[in-house]
């Protein structure tokens, strides 16, 4: 099949986004499609070599009289001159805002010197469920969105959530997050639990960017609930607004020393190659990548039911979901979890889970995706 030439637009943060970008445009090289991020600064995750991969920063001159320097105006011209010289076929945008309304500029400059460049916009979340539906965003979100030629979401919630806040035209169609489990996998790090868990105590973990959405007062209330029943320690890995009254709140309820907040982790695999459990109470949720890097590693998972987790933890499977903020029902059944009867079973159908997402599966729905997209746009431009 003929190789492709893709553009590929992210946050190059550790968030799941960019971490869903990153690795997709370094399977898709893998592949001997040749891949051109276009971005702000090196994504965190792209961090190998491949005769296929190039990075392109934007540059985004400030001056005395912007306020807010004009990012969006950088990208668009960025994309501009990456489509143009590098002769791309298509340009993928992860999160719609502010990259598929960019992209929609660039498209239009480009016409107007005779390229035709296909867009994919694919939807990851909060630039749906919290910022895009804010009426400051969502005409232009909405716009972007229809002036998209193909649009992906991460789960059929998410796809839900775009039909029910926004006026859409146009088909999205699902494809959802990925794993590379030859990545993330288990691996032995026993000493690491011995200096963690030195009387062989559960180990829980949550993973997040800390903000509000996580709900990280939920994770330290069930652990203080859990702490109470069996010995157990807790690691916080992520940074973000929320940390300093998490912390505030482990002081108030005299639990610090069972508790370690490691800041933001590249190599979180290893972290999760020793946990028991991961928590994810989230207030909203359109997938949950953390999850699956979880479940992948054979950890277990408490989450609410938020969004598109149940699309990924089965109730009863590979964990337990709970209502948003029931913090008592999250901690019966961290302990049914917990229960050594029981935790090998979660943990065995974590991983049988997590396969179903192995990014041997999902690479070939967005190859598909990109050939069909390209040859729609192709004939509409005969017509
Ligand atoms: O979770 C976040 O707040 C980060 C956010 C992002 O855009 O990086 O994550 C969203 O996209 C991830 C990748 O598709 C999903 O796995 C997360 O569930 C989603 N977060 C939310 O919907 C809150």
């Amino acid at each position: 099949m003929e190789k492709l030439k893709i553009g590929i637009v992210c946050y190059p943060t550790f968030g799941g986004s960019g971490v869903v970008a990153t690795e997709l445009g370094k399977a898709l090289a893998t592949q001997g499609n040749e891949i051109h991020f276009i971005t702000y600064s090196q994504p965190s995750r792209l961090d190998f070599l491949n005769e296929n991969l190039f990075y392109h920063e934007v540059d985004f001159r400030t001056y005395p009289l912007f306020e807010y320097p004009p990012y969006e105006l950088a990208l668009a011209s960025k994309m501009v001159s990456v489509v143009t010289n590098e002769k791309l076929d298509l340009l993928h945008v992860h999160y719609a805002i502010p990259h598929a309304s960019a992209a929609y500029m660039a498209k239009q400059i480009l016409e107007t010197k005779g390229i035709r460049i296909p867009v994919i916009t694919t939807l990851h979340g909060t630039d749906i469920t919290l910022v895009g539906k804010d009426h400051s965003y969502e005409p232009v979100v909405t716009f972007s969105i229809n002036k998209s030629d193909g649009v992906t979401a991460v789960s059929e919630d998410l796809k839900r959530e775009t039909y029910e806040h926004f006026d859409i035209t146009s088909e999205i169609e699902v494809i959802p997050n990925f794993i590379d489990l030859q990545k993330f996998k288990k691996q032995k790090k026993d000493h690491f639990k011995k200096a963690i868990c030195p009387e062989d105590e559960s180990l829980i973990v949550h993973i997040s960017n800390f903000r509000k959405v996580k709900r990280i007062m939920d994770v330290i209330h069930i652990f203080h609930n859990i702490r109470k029943e069996i010995p157990s320690k807790l690691l916080m890995i992520g940074d973000g607004p929320e940390r300093t009254e998490a912390e505030e709140l482990c002081r108030t309820l005299d639990i610090c020393d069972d508790i370690r907040f490691l800041g933001k982790l590249e190599a979180i695999e290893e972290v999760l190659s020793v946990a028991d459990l991961f928590l994810l109470p989230s207030e909203k949720e359109s997938f949950g990548l953390a999850a699956l890097e979880a479940m992948a590693c054979e950890v277990p998972v408490i989450s609410s039911n938020a969004g598109g987790l149940p699309e990924l933890n089965l109730q009863g499977k590979t964990g337990f979901l709970s209502e948003v903020g029931d913090v008592e029902d999250m901690t019966r059944k961290s302990l049914f979890v917990l229960d050594k009867n029981n935790l090998p079973e979660f943990k065995k159908r974590a991983l049988l889970r997590a396969k179903e997402f192995d990014i041997t599966q999902i690479l070939p729905l967005y190859e598909n995706y990109y050939r069909k997209v390209i040859k729609k746009t192709s004939q509409e431009v005969e017509i």
